[in-house]
């Protein structure tokens, strides 16, 4: 039973001690609590980037933000985040600063490909500029080889070879002519000893003299200019043999195959570079062509023929030497039907003229000719040399006598002032010239034309 309530006045005094103690801790209590709510207040939320200590600008004006809702009873207490605002803060400035990086290193690529753009374009320009340049080069240097190309190809002119004659017959004869003189006996005196010491041979120099003086005394030759007009017509007229047809027959295969050429002349006048420069002309033409190497006397004379052969790309048939020159050219002619060639040129020896076995020789080789192919040789070319001068008008008239020349070929009037025996030889045998020598090299061997050669000798 519980017993009534009665205090005494110890018991008054325990009362009120224990109610301070119990005020006193209430009081300690809600201090906790404030400071707690405070706490709260003051720490930022996860998505807060206000500065600390800021209040949130969603909250009303004086008002404090509400408590942080209380943790589960019983749950731990998750660990305490970073203060959050200030690592957003950092990490947008970082994103910004990675943009900008980013931009800048754009940028610099960006600058970095226009330069190297810019490089290769100045490259590419200044590379051009050099295989143009080098082109140009190119193009200068081939045409300058094509121009002495052509000027080889074109051999000297017959003006170029003709030069030594007109610098002494001609110059002599301008001399003469040229001084004003009025055309009188003394005149034509003088002419008189100029053509004969001018290697055209006294007949074909008297036969000149004569044809001008007639007209002097007739006085239709009033002046110089006319004296050397009219011996200009008459040197032409004995050069194109008064028009012969043998002159104007052009040198060249016609209906007959194999056409054969034997080539003749004393040694050392030019017999087988002659060959080698004929068989050169015929196949550039278009012509197939056999040489015969017919000099069998000296020893190095096959050789020579053989390189002709190799360079012009033409069949050569050789015999031993000392072996017989006729048998040689029978065998050349046989190849030359066997192989259905256009030309076969005979080449043959060349001991003086004056030595009967030579030309008992070359008349042999001239009749096995016949008996190879019906109608050969077809032609006979006499080879002289004209720096012999008059010595060559009387080789001709030998060669003429023992084959019967049908055309003369006049070489190395490059070397020589004595170029009027062309007109010497033309006038006593009215035989007509097909080529002329004026230089070693293939083109240097010219058709002869008359025109032409008086034109190079009186310019
Ligand atoms: N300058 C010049 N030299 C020439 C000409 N024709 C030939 N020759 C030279 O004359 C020399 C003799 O020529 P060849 O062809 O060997 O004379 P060849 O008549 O065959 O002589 P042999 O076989 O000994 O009888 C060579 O050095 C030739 O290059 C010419 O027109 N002008
Ligand atoms: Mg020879």
């Amino acid at each position: 039973m519980i017993p009534p309530l009665a205090l005494t006045a110890n018991d008054a005094d325990g009362v009120a001690l224990v109610a301070l103690v119990a005020a006193v801790v209430l009081l300690l209590a809600a201090a906790g609590v404030r400071v707690l709510r405070r706490n709260r207040r003051d720490a930022p939320s996860a998505d807060d980037t206000r500065p600390a200590g800021q209040a949130r600008p969603d909250a009303p004006a004086g008002q404090a933000p509400p408590p942080a809702a209380a943790a589960p009873a019983g749950a731990s207490a998750p660990p305490r985040p970073a203060p959050s605002a200030p690592a957003s803060g950092l990490d947008e400035e970082a994103r910004k600063e990675a943009y900008r990086r980013k931009k800048e290193q754009e940028r610099l690529e960006k600058e970095r490909r226009r330069l190297e753009r810019e490089a290769a374009e100045r490259r590419a320009g200044e590379e051009a500029e050099r295989a143009a340049a080098e082109a140009e080069t190119a193009r200068l240097a081939e045409q300058a080889s094509q121009l002495e190309k052509a000027q080889a190809e074109a051999g000297k002119t017959l003006s170029a070879g003709l030069a030594k004659t007109r610098g002494g017959f001609m110059a002599r004869l301008d001399g003469l002519l040229g001084s004003g003189r009025a055309i009188d006996d003394t005149v034509l005196a003088d002419l008189e000893e100029l053509l004969f010491t001018a290697d055209i041979g006294v007949k074909t120099a008297t036969a000149l003299l004569e044809a001008v003086r007639g007209r002097v005394r007739a006085k239709a030759l009033a002046d110089p200019a006319q004296l050397r007009q009219a011996l200009r017509a008459e040197i032409t007229r004995i050069l194109s043999l008064d028009g012969a047809a043998a002159a104007l027959a052009p040198f060249g295969p016609g209906a007959v195959r194999p056409w054969v050429v034997m080539v003749v002349g004393v040694n050392g006048s030019g017999k087988t570079t002659t060959v080698g420069k004929l068989a050169a002309k015929l196949r550039a033409a278009g012509h197939s062509v056999v040489l015969g190497a017919g000099d069998t006397f000296r020893a190095a004379a096959g050789e020579q023929l053989e390189i002709w052969a190799g360079r012009v790309g033409a069949p050569v048939i050789r015999g031993k030497d000392g072996s017989d020159p006729a048998s040689v050219c029978f065998e050349a002619v046989r190849q030359g039907v066997a192989l259905k060639a256009d030309v076969v040129i005979c080449d043959t020896a060349g001991r003086l003229h004056t030595k009967a076995p030579l030309m008992e020789e070359l008349k042999k080789v001239k009749r096995v000719l016949g008996k190879a192919a019906p109608g050969a040789p077809h032609e006979v070319l006499l080879v002289l040399d004209s720096t012999s001068g008059q010595n060559a008008i009387a080789q001709a008239r030998q060669f003429h006598e023992a084959l019967q020349v049908t055309g003369l070929v006049l070489t190395k009037l490059d070397g020589t002032a004595k170029g009027g025996v062309v007109i010497g030889i033309c006038d006593e045998l009215r035989l007509p010239v097909r080529w002329v020598g004026v230089g070693e090299a293939v083109p240097d061997l010219r058709a002869f034309s008359p025109d032409e050669f008086v034109e190079a000798l009186f310019e």
